[in-house]
């Protein structure tokens, strides 16, 4: 057996979400493998609309095991939350959530000084969650930080007082004000909770899995535009969202992974800062959020939008080794007449070119676009890919032999009903 990975291919929202919940019912294990918090994959089903932030998208089904990988940044009192958030849903954690021993801990002062850091910078902020993300892997790759197996240890309080007393050090650099204690009351009373639960040597429990044949579904988080090796860096978040993320985030070896399913918008957009070739400013772009709803799940703050970006998608499918695709939200298109999609980037020198620069913060890069015909309202929800409109049709067709990856699922809104197969 293998791990099939679900990623984004963009700069996150794509709809990982609702994917993962759709395709759940053919996987026994559904486990994350990076970021944390800063993550927020909307589910919905039955008439409710439900947000996770660090528990696997797989815990709506009763017979899923959910795994947190040693790769992912969790914070216990957004666990904890999230917990009581889903106390309605009689879901017997005992039995279908396990967490890595090797997580690395979100601890009060590393969101203190990612709100530091962020000040610091002004106007080039990256714009991230405040979810202390970046200081959190910031610490793991600093070989100090503080690991969820350790708060089983009775050093752990001798750990952390040595940890934030460096914090605390950077936090009067940065001049900062805070108050420890009211992040630290919350935080020791949700971390008592989660060590309640199942912390295990998260590899083996995988690595067992495929032994014994169980299908795994490894859930990618943010997209690849977001990596902090290959997206459009600084403005990335700090783990490493693609493929080669799920090998060292989990403990599988690259052999053992088998489909990539690549998620991707049917047009594009982004939170924070940081370039976006594409992006809109214009009324197209406000009737792409008002019709897409885009505004971060995590955050709330609205999300920029543009065009398709093919040149950044391809080199996401490229980086990937994605297999298959599936595109969202085609529905929110209906409202154009005319659809446009990059197919290529002008540089400052002339030089038309279909991959990615290598800074794409630079102001002058120019997206050159194709325009497609659009398929205007569904009168009908359509129920099979042969009922699609012709334009739709033809908007898919020509992707697929752009991208050179079979596009096998369409989702035409966010219910579990609003997906089409092909084939
Ligand atoms: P951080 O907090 O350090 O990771 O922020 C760094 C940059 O990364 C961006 N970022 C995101 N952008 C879009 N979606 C994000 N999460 C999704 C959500 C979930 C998903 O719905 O909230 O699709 O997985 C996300 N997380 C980080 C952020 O805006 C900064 O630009
Ligand atoms: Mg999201």
């Amino acid at each position: 057996m293998k791990v099939d990975l679900l990623l984004g291919l963009q700069w996150g929202d794509e709809g990982k979400g609702k994917i993962v919940d759709f395709l759940a019912p053919k996987y026994d294990v559904v486990a994350r493998f990076q970021g944390g918090p800063n993550a927020g994959h909307t589910l919905e089903f039955d008439g409710i609309k439900h947000v996770l932030h660090q528990i696997p998208s797989g815990i709506f089904r009763k017979n899923a095991k959910n795994i947190i990988g040693n790769g992912v940044v969790l914070d216990p009192v957004i666990f904890k939350k999230e917990i009581d958030g889903l106390a309605k849903f009689n879901i017997d954690f005992s039995h279908n959530l396990y967490i890595s021993k090797k997580t690395q801990l979100i601890l009060p002062t590393h969101r203190l000084l990612d709100a530091a850091y962020e000040k610091a910078k002004g106007v080039n902020k990256i714009g991230s969650t405040l979810k202390g993300i970046g200081p959190t892997y910031q610490d793991k790759i600093a070989r100090q930080g503080l690991r969820l197996g350790d708060a089983l240890s009775n050093k752990f309080k001798e750990k952390y007082d040595a940890l934030v007393e460096k914090h605390k050090m950077l936090l009067n650099y940065y001049e900062f004000e805070y108050n420890l204690e009211e992040v630290e009351v919350p935080f020791f009373q949700a971390l008592e909770l989660l060590k309640t639960f199942n912390i295990v040597d998260a590899e083996y429990l995988v690595n067992e899995n495929l032994s014994n044949g169980q299908r795994i579904l490894a859930e990618g988080a943010q997209g690849s535009m977001l990596d902090v090796d290959f997206g459009s860096y600084p403005f990335v978040t700090s783990s490493n969202t693609m493929s080669a993320g799920a090998c060292t985030g989990l403990g599988v070896a690259p052999a053992k992974i088998g489909e990539v399913y690549g998620v991707f918008k049917a047009y594009c957009t982004r939170v924070g800062s940081g370039p976006f070739p594409t992006e809109l400013f214009d009324q197209d772009g406000e009737a792409m959020r008002k019709e897409g709803n885009e505004f971060g799940s995590t955050t709330g703050r609205p999300r920029r939008c543009g065009w398709l970006d093919l040149p950044a998608l391809r080199y996401a499918i490229m980086l990937n080794g994605v297999t298959q695709l599936f595109m969202m939200k085609a529905d929110v298109l209906n409202i154009f007449n005319e659809i446009k999609v990059c197919t290529h980037y002008k540089l400052s020198d002339g030089t038309v070119t279909n991959q990615m620069p290598y800074d794409l913060c630079d102001e002058t890069i120019e997206p050159v676009y194709k325009t497609l015909k659009g398929w205007g309202m569904l009168k009908e929800e359509p129920q099979s890919y042969q009922a699609l409109p012709i334009e739709l049709k033809e908007y898919l067709s020509y992707l697929e032999a752009e991208l050179q990856v079979p596009i096998t699922m369409v989702s035409l809104g966010p219910d579990r009903t609003q997906t089409i197969l092909k084939g």
